[in-house]
């Protein structure tokens, strides 16, 4: 069914001048409302403002200004029913075929600390959003239906359409534009819930900003499905991967995947694990990451060096396990990796001479990620009946805060070691204890219900690489509570440490350090994760 009248009532005006000189030059006739109108007829475009083709003045401040049934009627009516048609005739009401609107900008309007109250209210739309859940209703069938439109990155896409086979905006495209236009109204209703339940003042004042609590009693996060998965953790239970709307830039849903299998469940949430932890760096470096940890973390002079070290820490390990760069993947990094077997590779890039040595090894998946600092809204979990829902971990003390507490000052060098040290202590599962020397982890102890079976696992790991502790740096996500971990790593060869401190025997710990002549800095803060 050709497109005979469309209604263009936009507040975002991007581009719309453009495509209604382009649905009039195809014979489209154009409604449009006060803003848009103007706009329009300003450009020379011949408009019917909709209050005259209702006969119903914009009224109430323009609260409303399209809730008629010369408009609703008009998008609501059946195409393929003989008796709605009839209908249509007998009210003298005209079909629109098209719709195009953009509502009232409320998430722009609130994401002002001082909009105020009254100003909040007024950018609530009502009459957009029911003409979009109108026209979205009626897509329609295969022989003809609404075509509603929310967004101006597709006006290309319905002309395309309108100039193909069918002449008109083929059924595939009006129901995913009917499915966008969805899930866009509801985020919008969200957006407003979350506002109305953060305001923490009973009565708001209409000319005020109302003062908002940082946790809206209601939630609403709009995900979009990236790919539905092979399976789950494990081959008997259903996955899929959401991703935010929009994705942050950085942050690992923006991946592209440039070759190799297909991604699963773990390979996601181990990349996610390197992903975050490398892109923590500022100079060059490497993360292998296995089972969610990571085994092996170094900085380089090169991102072959960076490699070449963080594989060092557990060879054993690191055989089948993501690894991440935060620098692009040159030829001879791709050739070493490429003796190793390697689940999934993430870097900003690769140049050609690296993906020529990865085509050979068809099933490593190469992700290709856009460096960005862009961190997640909230972090959720999953329990029983709800989701617990934090800030991210992206707290980062500076380094004149930490204090020095012993005898022993760390040198430049081990300064440095311990900065490295503490900060992927953090990417590793509590309790984490992490050994480091000369830039790159010795030994890495992950996950254990207590401190010091973590301390005793590191250090046996790093005895298994053949790496030497005497003189290492090490670093603990959370306070020791007694001296006895402390004694562990002391014993292995650890000559600095870096901890939040706080624990009720600090002074035990600490004169301990003193004992053994150790330097210990206190950061103040901790880094679980579970
Ligand atoms: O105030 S409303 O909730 N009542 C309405 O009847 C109505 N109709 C369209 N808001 C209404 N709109 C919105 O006006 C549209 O969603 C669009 O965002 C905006 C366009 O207004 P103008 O063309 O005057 O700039």
């Amino acid at each position: 069914m050709k497109i005979q009248t469309a209604l263009l009532s936009v507040s975002d005006k991007t581009g719309i001048v453009e495509f209604a000189q382009a649905l009039t030059q195809r014979g489209v006739r154009l409604l449009s409302t006060g803003g848009t109108a103007k706009l329009l007829a300003q450009a020379g475009l011949a408009v019917t403002e909709v209050a005259a083709h209702t006969g119903s003045p914009e009224i109430l401040d323009g609260r409303v200004k399209t809730l008629h049934p010369k408009i609703h009627g008009g998008l609501l009516a059946r195409r393929d029913s003989a008796a709605h048609l009839a209908t249509l005739e007998d009210h003298g009401i005209d079909r629109i075929d098209m719709l195009v609107v953009n509502l009232y900008p409320f998430r722009e309007t609130v994401a002002k600390l001082d909009c105020t109250f009254a100003d909040a209210v007024e950018n609530i739309d009502i009459g957009g959003p029911a003409m979009l859940r109108a026209a979205a209703k009626n897509h329609g069938t295969p022989e003809g239906g609404v075509t509603v439109v929310i967004d101006p990155a597709d006006y290309q896409r319905v002309l395309a359409d309108m100039d193909g086979p069918h002449g008109h905006p083929s059924y595939g495209l009006r129901l995913e534009l009917a499915t966008k236009t969805y899930a866009h109204t509801a985020a919008y209703d969200g957006a407003i819930a979350a506002y109305l339940s953060s305001l923490s003042v009973a009565e708001p004042v209409q000319d005020q900003a109302p003062e908002r609590s940082t946790w809206p009693r209601t939630l609403t996060v709009q995900l979009k499905q990236q790919q539905v998965l092979r399976y789950g953790e494990n081959p008997h239970q259903a996955a899929a991967f959401y991703v935010d709307q929009p994705i942050g830039a950085g942050l690992l849903g923006s991946y592209h995947q440039l070759q190799g299998k297909e991604l699963s469940y773990n390979n996601i949430a181990d990349a996610d694990a390197a992903w975050e932890c490398v892109r923590s760096f500022e100079s060059t470096a490497c993360v292998i990451v296995k089972h969610a940890n990571p085994c092996g973390v170094a900085l380089g002079d090169s991102p072959l060096h960076a490699y070449q070290q963080a594989f060092k820490t557990d060879p054993t390990s690191a055989f089948g396990g993501i690894i991440a760069f935060n620098r692009p993947v040159d030829g001879p990094t791709a050739q070493a990796i490429s003796t190793q077997f390697v689940e999934v590779l993430l870097a900003p890039e690769y140049s050609s001479e690296a993906l020529a040595i990865f085509a050979a090894k068809k099933n490593v998946r190469v992700l290709q990620v856009p460096l960005g600092d862009a961190q997640n809204a909230f972090d959720i979990k999953r329990v029983g009946g709800g989701w617990l829902v934090q800030n991210p971990d992206c707290l980062q003390v500076p380094q004149d805060e930490f204090k020095l507490v012993t005898a022993v000052a760390p040198s430049e060098q081990q300064m440095k070691d311990l900065m490295f040290a503490w900060k992927v202590a953090k990417y590793v599962k509590s309790n984490a204890i992490v050994f480091v020397g000369n830039g790159m982890t010795l030994g890495v102890g992950a996950g254990q219900m207590s401190r010091i079976d973590s301390a005793r696992i590191a250090s046996i790991k790093a005895e298994n690489a053949g790496l030497v502790l005497a003189g290492s740096v090490v670093a603990s996500d959370a306070f020791f509570p007694f001296r006895d971990g402390l004694d562990v790593v002391a014993d292995a060869g650890a000559t600095c440490v870096i901890q939040p401190g706080g624990s009720m025997r600090d002074d035990e710990v600490i004169a301990a350090a003193n004992e053994r002549g150790i330097a210990m800095v206190l950061t103040g803060a901790r880094h679980f994760r579970h």
